[in-house]
């Protein structure tokens, strides 16, 4: 059931909100953003993050990623550049990422292909950034390892992305659990973490740490194929930079990322479509709102 004060969130509020681009801007106008992910194993994730970045708008977007696995990144996203640190087999180590100077960055996206082998702090990467920051991914396995160290929030507004597992994890619950209590346990995270929980599904609702919901109404199950979270995570850091407020950015991503994959398969088969053909798609999709 619909939580008591949740809300569709209408193609009329995202076309409002939509940020346009100043006669005068330059990129450092439209955000600089640091993707943090990618491994060896999981080189594809940071590049998705990454272009699906660039195609939502970003001005400069940056890859923090296994030194290894630069080229593979660079090879599909021609535009950003890149932070190569170093990795033990094949994933970023704690020491080059508390080592990260985000001071230039305005948000940072965090997770995507990273792995869970070596133990991160997360606190300790982002004490004394007041920027942005999504969580997502491998990003939300570190998280629930120190949830109490956020409690008390952070200088600046974090919001996690989990699908139903991640989320399961995050409380200790079962998927089956989350699957049944999707609205009352967003909010009681969002409220006890002070955080903005995208709980991801068909039908992603969004979540303030005041209670405010949102129901998405785009999207299809097209979506439910490796990569697609992975794109949103990149539209959400590139949008809630260029929003005055970041929870627009947010749920403008959540709805084009949705919107780009309904538009897909007016011709195509809702099987086949990829995460790179939304993010291909998103250009069209931008363009359908203005
Ligand atoms: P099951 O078993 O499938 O039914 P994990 P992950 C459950 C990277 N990727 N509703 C699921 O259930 C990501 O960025 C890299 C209900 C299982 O129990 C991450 O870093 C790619 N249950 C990493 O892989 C492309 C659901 O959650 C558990 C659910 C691991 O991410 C692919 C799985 O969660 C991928 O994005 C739902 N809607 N969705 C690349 N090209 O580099 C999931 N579950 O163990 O966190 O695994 O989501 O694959
Ligand atoms: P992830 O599991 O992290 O790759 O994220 C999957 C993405 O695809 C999320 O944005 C989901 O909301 C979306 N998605 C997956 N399955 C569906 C579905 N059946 N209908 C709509 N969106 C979906
Ligand atoms: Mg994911």
């Amino acid at each position: 059931a619909c939580g008591a004060r949740s809300r569709v969130r209408t193609e009329n509020e995202v076309r409002a909100s939509l940020p346009y681009r100043k006669a005068d801007g330059h990129k450092g106008t439209y955000g600089k953003g640091l993707v943090i992910g990618g491994s060896e194993q999981m080189p594809g994730a940071v590049s998705l993050t990454t272009r699906a970045a660039l195609r939502t708008g970003i001005g400069l977007v940056t890859a923090a990623l296994p030194a290894s696995i630069t080229a593979t990144v660079t090879g599909t996203a021609t535009e950003a550049t890149c932070l190569p640190l170093q990795s033990n087999q094949g994933e970023m180590i704690s020491e080059s990422l508390t080592g990260l100077d985000l001071s230039s960055y305005d948000g940072a996206a965090i997770g995507p292909g990273m792995g869970r082998s070596h133990p991160l702090s997360f606190s300790r990467i982002f004490s004394g950034f007041d920027g942005l920051v999504v969580i997502d991914a491998d990003g939300l396995y570190h998280l629930a390892e120190e949830l109490n160290a956020w409690r008390d929030g952070r200088g600046g507004p974090t919001v996690i992305t989990p699908h139903p597992g991640e989320m399961a994890r995050l409380t200790g619950k079962t998927i089956e659990d989350v699957e049944k209590n999707r609205f009352s346990l967003s909010r009681q995270f969002a409220s006890e973490y002070k955080m903005t929980v995208v709980l991801k599904g068909a039908y992603t609702i969004v979540t303030t740490p005041d209670g405010r919901q949102w129901v998405n109404p785009t999207g299809n199950p097209g979506l439910a194929k490796g990569g697609s979270g992975d794109t949103l995570t990149g539209m959400i850091l590139a949008a809630g930079l260029q929003t005055d407020d970041f929870l627009d950015g947010v749920l403008n991503a959540v709805y084009i990322h949705g919107l780009a994959a309904d538009q897909l398969i007016h011709e195509r088969d809702e099987a086949s479509i990829t995460a790179s053909d939304v993010i291909e798609q998103l250009p069209f999709a931008l363009a359908s709102l203005r």
